[in-house]
């Protein structure tokens, strides 16, 4: 596809260098993906942004993670900006940022507050609410979405198996407005 643009869900913006001392890990993907030329920055945003302890405790982790973002032309909205309100709105301001161009999703499920999803490594609280994380994805009909994911469910934390089940439903919303998906 080329470079993608990247509609990027989350508690935390994933941009470290290095986090406990490996370049490769959980807290530096998009790090690598700008470095490897995979995304097209001017048509990257990162929705839901917090992790204030992560930030604090440094152990490993960059504090200026959202500044290293903007800096490479990241559309980056910090959760406070998707407190008491719907989310429509935002999503119709990305849709025109991402235009027709190839676009991938990815939704940790860590940008939901930790009351809906608790089996999380990471948790954060303040985050999105479930209804908030169906109007992101729904949001997202009519791109050109060319791949997406769900990470960051934990079994042994889920011990209710609600984290796995929202999931699983954020996943079947995604196949819903993948395009050209075969139905059978
Ligand atoms: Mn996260």
């Amino acid at each position: 596809h080329g470079p993608v643009g990247l509609v990027h869900v989350d508690a935390h913006a994933d941009t470290s260098d290095v986090v406990l001392g490996e370049r490769i890990g959980h807290g530096t993907p998009f790090r690598r993906c700008v470095e490897e030329g995979l995304l097209d920055c001017s048509r990257v945003v990162q929705i839901g942004l917090r992790g204030w302890q992560v930030c604090l405790r440094g152990s490993g982790y960059s504090a200026d993670s959202y500044a290293w973002s903007r800096a490479q032309g990241f559309r980056v909205v910090q959760v406070e900006e998707c407190w008491f309100k719907s989310l429509a709105p935002l999503m119709e301001e990305v849709r025109g940022q991402m235009g027709g161009g190839p676009v991938y999703l990815s939704f940790d499920i860590d940008a939901l507050d930790p009351g809906f999803a608790p089996g999380t490594g990471t948790p954060e609280i303040a985050g999105l609410t479930p209804i908030q994380g169906v109007e992101i994805i729904r949001g997202c009909r009519g791109l050109n979405l060319v791949g997406c994911d769900l990470v960051e469910v934990s079994p042994p934390y889920d011990t209710t198996g609600n984290t796995a089940l929202t999931g699983a439903n954020l996943l079947f919303e995604m196949l819903c407005v993948l395009p050209n998906v075969k139905y059978l």
